[in-house]
């Protein structure tokens, strides 16, 4: 054959694709559909890395695979191109963001189209544009129709550098996730979304799709349910009481003091009362400069300032005990306040023995608590605890909140770690939330035939210093009417996070070129869920119950037929560099998947991501690998020159041809292409060392390899004279009973009796069947051979003198 010449065989193989649009979804829907899904990248200013491959080429080749089963395949690609680095290079530079995106997403799509992705280019997305937010900006007006987008006054996460309100989520050890800047609180009225209110069904949901088990542990802590009971303490000589949130309302006779949190409003009301005033004050200070994280960590040392001038009383024993005010306990979770327990949880153990307050055991079954705390509820009996006394963990609570129910002073209840989401950003390139708020009316939605509302051109994209966007400076485009009354009103200046985009793309996917409504009824009946959603374990957290927050909500409200987005969800690992660390521009370890695809092909590329380990972990890159994938794919090249007659396999081939089917086949479908991989590779040892491969046995090896190699197996496929385009083909079958050796038992004998058996392939020829009989004889096997009987199928005899 000629030499393998990667470049111009993978550019003719590009185009030809893309002129017989190979890869296209259809609208047949008489068809079974799969819906393959990448996580669709942000187009940064840097381009394609070498992690993007990974996941792409792991669905390509499930894509390609199904369509060669006979599937309609839906396999798309988009932008998710609004956000902050794009807003930050063009402030920087100068450049409209709307440019800087224009050229970043023709750079990505140069790159992803090198590298032969099967996408279906004719349903590309991007979130900025007009007829992409308009849907964003009218799932919005349908929460908030629904009451679950309102404004609120709240404390945010304020990056001091960016500028902007970050969701907790963005807030990673206190600092800016993106820029790494320190992020302070700060009171701002924001958008809000009511995700708390799909809290149950969120978590229920995840008992009916297919997640790996770890996505599916990260949605739980998340969500964070938690059972229990509120229980009011009343507070000494006044009328007011302090309300608990416990998980442990069994322990209520160890309560040996109580916590409020630094914002608790009972500090405010009582000030005048407190004596120690100043000293609570400057706590609250203190803690004001610290965030949630820093404040919930367990290592941290305690600290703490006992209230002088109020006691609260405990319901159960009428004891007085002290308050105390805490950093410990967050006014964001349960009421803001807690009693503690610190002879059965580890952090009020902490506290109470740094303060020297009292610990007293109400579950016996562990160590001396003054020793440590005992936190176990699956083994121990209620002591010292009047009517519970004997009791085990889990009875002694039902018993509990009978009684606080019946006495009025508490009551079972629930919660959940989830918060709202805060959706207000206040940077100019997001979509525009589409509210206007009017004197009269209050906040008033946009009419849907007013949308989408457009991002109008500004002179700065700086956000100004107060905190408020670059929009609200442009008075001609905030000064409107209100659509309710016709008075003057403004418009809502905030945009949209970067989560809101990625929330819906997968419906838009299914019909992209939709005027009328987000996608149509009978596309999205068709392809939902999804059948296969892999991404980053990155997301598995915020973007993934976002999508599955409003794909919930949209389901409730009739527009999506589906529960769930996503039938199944699977995690890829990183790709770090040579020396193991995470590529990066300062550690100059970055790979370019231009350098690769341009000396070794993209061919090679994706088959060395593929066999770089397992898809789940993460793993090194190695230079050494590349050139590996490209000599395995050399060698595939010049099994052309080997090739002789005949359709079928060949006898010596044909279980192991039935067995590399099998496992190729289902290694794809398993994450294992690493080992499907490898497979192949000796398989063409195989074929190598025999030294010829028939056109049967090619053409099968030539599909399996296809979803990894598109281009190299396409050419070969043509040089060889195969009918056809191989993306057309059929996928090859196995027959189970082929894939097992066919193999038979014979008896060895001396002189005619049998004295062991031995196990060999039914076609053995006679000098390997006498050979391996001998061996099985061993030691019996004395004196002169003088004749050796070989009976196919039946026995081997020895004749000795
Ligand atoms: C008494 C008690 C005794 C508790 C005991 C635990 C063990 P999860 O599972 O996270 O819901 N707590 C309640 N509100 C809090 C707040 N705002 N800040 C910090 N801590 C808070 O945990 C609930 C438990 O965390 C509650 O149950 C409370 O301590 C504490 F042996 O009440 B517990
Ligand atoms: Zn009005």
């Amino acid at each position: 054959a000629a030499p393998y010449n990667h470049r111009a065989l993978e550019e003719k193989w590009q185009k030809i694709w893309d002129e017989e649009k190979a890869f296209a979804a259809t609208e047949d829907y008489s068809k079974p559909k799969y819906y393959a899904l990448v996580e669709f990248p942000y187009p940064s200013g840097q381009g394609l890395h070498v992690g993007h491959p990974r996941p792409y080429t792991a669905l390509d080749i499930v894509a390609r695979k199904r369509r060669m089963q006979g599937y309609n395949v839906l396999y798309p690609m988009g932008w998710d191109a609004f956000g902050l680095p794009t807003e930050n290079y063009a402030i920087k530079n100068k450049i409209h963001p709307k440019i800087v995106t224009k050229n970043n997403v023709e750079r990505f799509k140069g790159q992803l189209h090198a590298l032969g992705y099967s996408f279906d280019w004719e349903r590309e997305v991007n979130t900025t544009d007009p007829e992409y937010y308009h849907w964003t900006q009218w799932i919005f007006l349908k929460l908030f129709q629904e009451g679950l987008a309102y404004k609120t006054e709240m404390p945010i996460n304020w990056c001091t550098s960016c500028k902007v309100g970050l969701a907790n989520e963005e807030v990673v050890n206190g600092v800016c996730e993106r820029c790494g800047a320190p992020v302070v609180r700060k009171v701002k009225s924001q958008w809000m979304l009511k995700i708390t209110e799909y809290a149950e069904k969120l978590l229920e949901g995840l008992n009916d799709v297919d997640y790996i088990e770890r996505v599916k542990v990260s949605q739980r802590n998340w969500i964070g349910k938690s059972q229990g009971a509120e229980v009011d303490f009343r507070i000494a000589g006044k009328e007011d009481k302090l309300t608990v949130y416990t998980t442990r309302p069994d322990t209520l006779f160890g309560a040996t003091y109580m916590v409020v949190s630094p914002e608790h409003p009972i500090l405010e009301k009582y000030k005048n009362e407190i004596k120690n005033w100043d000293a609570i004050a400057a706590y609250q200070e203190q803690a004001a400069r610290k965030s949630d994280f820093e404040r919930s960590e367990l290592a941290k040392e305690k600290t703490g300032v006992e209230i002088d001038g109020l006691r609260a009383i405990d319901p159960v024993n009428d004891k007085e005990i002290p308050i105390w005010v805490s950093d410990y306990v967050l006014m964001s979770y349960g009421t803001g306040a807690i009693m503690a327990v610190p002879a059965h949880d580890t952090r009020d153990w902490e506290f109470a023995k740094k303060f020297g307050l009292p610990i007293i055991e109400v579950v016996a079954g562990g160590e001396d608590v003054q020793k440590e705390a005992y936190t176990d509820v699956a083994t121990g009996k209620l002591v010292n605890s009047g009517f519970l006394d004997g009791l085990e963990v889990a009875e002694a609570k039902k018993k509990i909140i009978e009684f606080l129910e019946e006495k009025q002073i508490g009551k079972g209840k629930t919660n959940f770690k989830l918060r709202d989401w805060v959706f207000s950003r206040q940077r100019y390139w997001g979509e525009p939330i589409p509210i206007v708020n009017c004197e009269k009316c209050g906040y008033v939605a946009l009419p849907e035939c007013e949308l989408p509302l457009e991002l109008p051109e500004v002179d700065s994209y700086m956000p100004t210093d107060n905190g408020e966007s670059p929009l609200a400076a442009m008075t001609d485009w905030v000064n409107t009417t209100c659509p309710c009354c016709g008075g003057p009103a403004k418009r809502e200046t905030d945009t949209m996070p970067q989560w809101a985009g990625s929330s819906w793309y997968f419906l838009r996917y299914t019909d992209p070129g939709n005027k009328e409504a987000l996608a149509s009824e009978e596309a999205l009946k068709y392809w939902l869920p999804v059948d296969w959603y892999n991404g980053g374990m990155e997301h598995t957290t915020l973007h993934l119950l976002y999508s599955r927050f409003w794909h919930k909500f949209l389901y409730d409200k009739g527009i999506v037929p589906t529960p769930e987005p996503y039938q199944k969800r699977t995690s890829h690992g990183m790709i770090l560099g040579e020396n193991g660390e995470k590529m990066s521009k300062s550690r100059g370890n970055v790979v370019n998947p231009d350098d690769i695809v341009m000396d070794y092909g993209a061919d090679t590329l994706r088959t060395y991501e593929m066999f770089i380990g397992a898809f789940d972990l993460s793993a090194s890159w190695s230079e050494n690998g590349v050139k590996g994938c490209r000599r395995f794919l050399e060698r595939v090249w010049k099994l052309q020159d080997i090739l002789v007659d005949g359709q079928g396999y060949r006898s010596e081939f044909e279980t192991r041809m039935h067995q590399l089917i099998k496992k190729v086949s289902s290694d794809y479908e398993n994450l294992k292409y690493n080992t499907a991989i490898a497979a192949m590779m000796s398989m063409l040892n195989d074929f190598s060392k025999a030294g010829s491969i028939s056109r049967g046995e090619f053409r099968t090896f030539l599909i399996l390899l296809n979803p990894v190699a598109p281009h190299i197996t396409e050419e070969i496929w043509e040089a060889c004279g195969y009918e056809g385009r191989i993306y057309q083909c059929v996928w090859p079958e196995y027959e189970e009973a082929k894939t097992v050796e066919n193999t038979v038992e014979l008896a060895v004998q001396i002189n005619g009796k049998t004295r062991a058996t031995v196990t060999l392939p039914v076609d053995v020829d006679k000098d390997t069947a006498i050979a391996a009989g001998k061996e099985a004889l061993g030691d019996k096997l004395t004196g002169n051979v003088v004749k050796e009987i070989y009976v196919p199928g039946r026995i081997i005899n020895v004749v000795m003198k």
